[in-house]
């Protein structure tokens, strides 16, 4: 991102037309930031609550009084019988940075004693269904998709999540490379495709072992690459047979023709770029559905080719020296929470793992009141007036709401930063363009300075912020070989010391504790898995419950709207505006048996929660099947809520992550 300043005052900010990947253009929300950045609601200074819990009301104070408040209350939870484990760190993306994220902050909560936090909320069903699977969350490489001969952009909204992905798949296309979208959604992005496939939400581990039936069935595997490279594919080869095209059509609600035609093309392509993306491992069996799906380039081998092989991630790639910043050593052994119970863990006495209640609650980072699963829960949880919430944010979001000490924290244009990425090879620096807007400090320095307060004295706690870009980048590892702080600094990003093109497993190599593409994984066998891929049901499916179905048929899907990013610039007057409202999309034979109208007010419920929005019917989308696009701050919405009033605590198979999408409502004229 390239900021363009004038007389210490930021007015621009726009791609870098350099950057191989991103090629000049930033998204539809970032294109936003100065307006964000200069918004007249920034949080300019600390702020303490006056009214009661919840209210709204607070009073600017001093950063020197807010951080004794801190101190004193955070100090008397540690040396109260409860003890520091009391105390709870919560954080997330926030704009994904090292250094603010996972530095300082860390260190500070390990030295304390404090619990903490499996950071959960995104990603770890897919990622451990790619380490069970290739060895790590590794995958081909975007910059090879002009080279592909068949797209599948599965589970994955790209045109809103993902944009600079584009371009490289319009130049497969060119050269004549199908393009196919499986989502329930025909999203924006299917509608650019040539093909829409409408799954069944949550059945796509079904579809992965039907084109395998298909591509065995017709001889089209690459007998080479598996025997030489593989573990178990004649066991594949038999749980692919049971995968008839009848059966997997009855579990995915899709035709016979579909599954047989998508079979074939993929037998017959050579190579198949795989985008699969988070969005499919929201479910109960989010974590097998990837691993079926990062199976399917070893059965064709089409890992061999550029553009061939399944790509959900490059974050694996990035071998920053996470230990050295987070020092993790430097903790007693405590108790973990997981993050997307946070709602159990605020409003059961033994945080839902054991040990004491939770007394404090240190937010940054994320706001968690809007993004965090069964928010009526976690509302509930943050209303208790025993408990001592402090929130650093840009915003008064609706976490910050609850808070007793809001701290107002900088941002990107505002401080130091290092940066991985999920789909791209290259490191990015983010070097400060701006002082920082009013009095905000970034959440590196917040940390520090609370360290000092409360006489904890170690010397990782002084270590300054490009002190901890140098040790990020010094791990020795040799993804990193070469990729040098000065270089950063004169350029803004570096690629990874990978080759170009960058092919993980064109010679096997997976990392893999037997080294081959573990269709047989005897780590998942000892999880208490089936060892071979498997299609597990979502939680709330005819398959395991019928009784709700039959209370709540619609699946709601509550992925992100195309100008917000999760709860990020809900509050930007023109983002907002092109959002225009909280709204449902229904079917119109669903609208139909329901006598809702385009325009309608419905309300959207389920045993967890309600909330109200408007009706739009289309054909864009899977009978059965609601989308909220989603995550609105409920109090910038009509009613205060949400759409993850609906969503569920409930965990994936595997990475303990959240099932948003495993969610069944119903959804009536309000
Ligand atoms: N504009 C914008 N961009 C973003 C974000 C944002 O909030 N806004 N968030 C960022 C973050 S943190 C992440 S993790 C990524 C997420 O981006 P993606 O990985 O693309 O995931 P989602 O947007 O959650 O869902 C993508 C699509 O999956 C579909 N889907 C839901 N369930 C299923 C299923 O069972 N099977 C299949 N095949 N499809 C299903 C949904 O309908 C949706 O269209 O995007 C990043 N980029
Ligand atoms: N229903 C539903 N729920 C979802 C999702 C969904 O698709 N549907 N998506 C899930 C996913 S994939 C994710 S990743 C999570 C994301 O959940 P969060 O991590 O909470 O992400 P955001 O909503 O973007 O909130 C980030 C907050 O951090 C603040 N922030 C940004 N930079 C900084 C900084 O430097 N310092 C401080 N102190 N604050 C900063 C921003 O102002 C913003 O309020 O949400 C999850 N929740
Ligand atoms: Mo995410």
């Amino acid at each position: 991102m390239l900021v363009t300043v004038q007389e210490g005052r930021a007015i621009r900010v726009a791609g870098d037309p350099e950057h191989p990947f991103t090629q000049g253009f930033l998204c539809a929300k970032v294109n936003r930031y100065v307006e964000r950045t200069y918004h007249p609601d920034r949080l300019q200074t600390p702020l303490r609550r006056v009214g009661p819990k919840g209210s709204g009301r607070f009073e600017a104070i001093t950063w020197d009084a807010a951080l004794d408040e801190i101190a004193q209350r955070l100090g008397a939870i540690a040396s109260s019988p409860d003890g520091p484990q009391a105390i709870l760190p919560y954080s997330y993306a926030g704009t994904m940075g090292l250094v603010q994220g996972e530095a300082m902050d860390h260190r500070f909560f390990h030295l304390l004693g404090a619990s903490k936090l499996d950071r959960t909320i995104c990603s770890m069903a897919g990622t451990v269904g790619m380490r069970m699977t290739v060895g790590a969350n590794v995958g081909a490489d975007s910059e090879g998709v002009p080279d592909s001969d068949l797209v599948l952009l599965w589970g994955t909204n790209t045109l809103t999540a993902n944009p600079h992905l584009w371009p490289f798949v319009l130049k497969a296309r060119e050269r004549g490379a199908p393009i196919i979208c499986i989502d329930p959604i025909r999203t924006r992005t299917a509608q650019q495709c040539d093909e829409w496939i409408p799954i069944r939400p949550g059945t796509d581990a079904a579809l992965a072992l039907g084109i395998m039936h298909v591509v065995f069935a017709r001889g089209l595997q690459d007998r080479d690459f598996l025997e030489r490279y593989t573990l178990g594919h004649q066991e594949l080869c038999a749980r692919a047979a049971e995968w008839t095209p009848a059966r997997t059509a009855a579990v995915t609600g899709l035709s016979e023709e579909t599954i047989v035609s998508l079979g074939e093309r993929y037998g017959r392509a050579k190579a198949a770029f795989i985008r699969v993306n988070y969005g499919l491992q929201r479910h109960a069996g989010g974590g097998m559905a990837v691993r079926a799906i990062a199976c399917l380039p070893a059965v064709t081998g089409h890992w061999r080719r550029p553009g061939g092989g399944v790509q959900l991630s490059t974050s694996a790639n990035f071998q920053f020296d996470r230990a050295a910043l987070q020092r993790e050593d430097l903790s007693p052994p405590v108790r973990t929470i997981n993050m997307i119970r946070l709602g159990e863990a605020l409003t059961q006495p033994d945080a839902g793992v054991g040990g004491p209640p939770v007394k404090a609650l240190v937010v940054y980072n994320s706001n968690p009141a809007a993004v965090a699963p069964e928010r009526n829960v976690v509302l509930r949880g943050l209303a208790r007036e025993d408990l001592f919430t402090v929130v650093l944010e840009h915003f008064q979001t609706d976490t910050a709401d609850w808070a007793d000490i809001v701290l107002p924290a900088t941002t990107q244009l505002e401080h130091w930063d290092i940066h991985f990425a999920y789909g791209h090879h290259y490191v990015t620096l983010n070097r400060p363009s701006i002082a920082p807007v009013g009095e905000a400090k970034p959440n590196s320095e917040i940390f520090r300075l609370l360290a000092a307060k409360m006489g904890i004295t170690h010397e990782v706690m002084r270590d300054d912020d490009v002190t901890l870009i140098r040790q990020a980048l010094a791990s020795g590892l040799p993804k990193l070989q070469g990729v040098s702080f000065d270089e950063l600094v004169e350029r803004g990003w570096m690629r990874l010391n990978v080759p170009k093109p960058y092919l993980p497993y064109a010679d096997g190599k997976f990392t893999t504790p037997s080294g081959k593409c573990e269709f047989r994984s005897e780590r998942m066998a000892a999880l208490g898995f089936d060892p071979m891929p498997d299609y597990i049901p979502p939680y709330e499916s005819v398959e395991r419950d019928p009784a709700l179905v039959a209370r709540y048929p619609l699946t709601l899907i509550s992925s992100p709207a195309h100008t917000f990013l999760n709860s990020t610039f809900v509050n930007v007057r023109s983002l907002r505006r092109q959002a225009r409202e909280p709204e449902v999309l229904l079917h119109p034979a669903d609208a139909e048996r329901r006598g809702i109208a385009v325009g309608a007010l419905v309300t959207v419920r389920n045993d967890r929660g309600a909330f109200l929005a408007k009706a739009r019917v289309e054909a864009s989308i899977r009978e059965g099947v609601a989308w909220a696009p989603s995550i609105w701050w409920g109090k910038l919405a009509g009613d205060g809520a949400n759409a993850n009033q609906t969503t569920s605590q409930r965990e994936t198979d595997l990475g303990h992550g959240p099932v948003f999408y495993d969610n069944q409502v119903e959804v009536e004229i309000a």
